[in-house]
């Protein structure tokens, strides 16, 4: 930690259990309780957003920043990412959360050529794992900027400027040996700008194999290095594109398959994104889940009168039970976690809103966690699925589902019959109620 404190008058946030009066402190998540016989921590594998945290100035397109971070004082750009890192870590231990996540020029500024840049990503780099040895923090996923210069206007691997391509491939190249160093878990793809405005002066089909072949040689680079963390593709259907190619997850695993990605590569799902591309969270868990590419997830909430991605904190204990019983019923989410992609609101500037945001974060999830093996040891609601499906466990449906039925045959058994049997409810509302009881 600095020698001065960034957040003076803030100590440990300790777990004081549901009856506590203290703000700063944890209701509900109890770091090494067992929940299903494995540690809250090892479940939810929380994660701090650097550039959220440590860069997010509260700017909007209706005014600049108002965020006040007292420990803004250097001029010099990379002087001021060192001492950024410090207070990084020093809300990281304060918090007692487990891992970060960055960007490359989150964490390191801009130079005024690729190589100084690099240079400047190697030093903080030096801080970073000093700061991971002493304590014990560590990095769940790092990734690349590839939107925010203008040499990305249109895209960085759907750029139609081939230099783009080529200049967003030499920092990933950097970004991944960086979070291969500093023993990143894993290593995402957000599309960024990779989509369209206007399909008239879009080739989709030359760009969407570009963005294939830049995963390739993501997954080629990765061998080389030695780097065996998880890659991930992060879908958001739009914004700040019109159009985006890592839609939803359903797109992205159709991508992976039809370039032969789909061994490398699992999915980083966001809450806000799924709610953008019309679908609910869980629903985007549930289809990466059951094929095979349930990777990480970036927590966070829209809100339903906004309709951008505001990267709210979840506090919702319904939306993080739906989440965490779909990462139990898939065994888990490690070697990804709970990345808090989230800020704080640009009316909440104060460094302590940093800490209420996150306990509320992480307490909202532990919670979900409980509840949702609550929910699992108790099996009433997994016992009602499987009845509504029990026809299906009887001789004809378990024909048809190892494949030993044809249309012919159905139709000679409907023939004899005359008629199906008659469906049975749904009991929506009764499954509805059911869950409440649990909350
Ligand atoms: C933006 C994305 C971004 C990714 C990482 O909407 O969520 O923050 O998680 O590039
Ligand atoms: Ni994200
Ligand atoms: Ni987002």
């Amino acid at each position: 930690m600095a020698d001065r404190e960034a957040f003076p008058g803030i100590g440990r946030i300790k777990y004081e259990g549901p009856a506590t009066k203290n703000m700063l402190a944890f209701r509900h998540y109890d770091a090494d309780a067992l929940v299903e016989g494995k540690p809250m921590r090892d479940h939810l594998r929380f994660a701090v957003s650097y550039w959220h945290t440590m860069r997010g100035t509260g700017s909007d397109p209706f005014g600049p920043g108002t965020m006040v971070r007292p420990w803004e004082t250097e001029s010099d750009p990379l002087q001021a990412a060192l001492a950024r890192v410090d207070v990084a870590f020093e809300f990281l231990e304060k918090l007692g959360c487990d891992f970060y996540c960055f960007h490359d020029r989150d964490v390191a500024p801009d130079g005024a050529t690729l190589a100084e840049s690099n240079k400047h990503f190697d030093t903080v780099a030096d801080s970073l794992e000093k700061h991971q040895q002493r304590s014990g923090k560590k990095l769940l996923w790092g990734t690349a900027n590839l939107f925010s210069n203008p040499r990305y206007v249109h895209g960085a691997a759907t750029s139609p400027n081939v230099e783009t391509f080529a200049y967003a491939a030499a920092q990933v190249k950097k970004a991944m040996e960086v979070t291969h160093r500093l023993g990143g878990a894993g290593y995402v793809f957000w599309g960024g700008r990779e989509g369209y405005q206007c399909l008239w002066n879009t080739d989709m089909k030359r760009e969407v194999d570009h963005l294939a072949r830049f995963m390739h040689m993501a997954v080629d680079y990765a061998k080389e290095i030695g780097f065996t963390g998880q890659f991930y593709f992060e879908p958001k259907p739009r914004e700040p594109m019109k159009h985006q190619y890592d839609f939803d997850s359903a797109t992205c695993i159709n991508f992976l398959r039809a370039y032969g990605l789909e061994k490398h590569v699992k999915m980083n799902i966001e809450t806000n994104h799924a709610t953008l591309a019309g679908h609910e969270m869980q629903h985007e868990l549930e289809y990466a889940g059951m094929q095979g590419f349930l990777g990480s997830i970036d927590a966070n909430t829209g809100d339903t009168l906004v309709g951008w991605d505001t990267d709210q904190f979840p506090t919702n204990i319904y939306l993080t039970t739906q989440i965490m019983y779909t990462l139990l019923k898939y065994g888990g989410i490690a070697p990804g976690g709970v990345n808090f992609d989230a800020k704080v609101r640009r009316e909440s500037f104060e460094p302590v809103d940093l800490f209420h945001a996150h306990i509320g974060g992480m307490d909202a999830f532990a919670r979900g966690l409980k509840i949702a093996a609550a929910m699992r040891a108790d099996g009433a609601v997994q016992k009602l699925v499987e009845e509504r499906y029990a026809s299906w466990s009887g001789p004809l449906g378990k024909r048809i589902e190892a494949g030993s039925e044809s249309l012919k045959s159905l139709e000679q058994e409907m023939l004899k019959k005359g008629e199906a049997e008659p469906c049975k409810s749904g009991r929506q509302e009764l499954f509805e109620n059911l869950i409440n009881t649990y909350l």
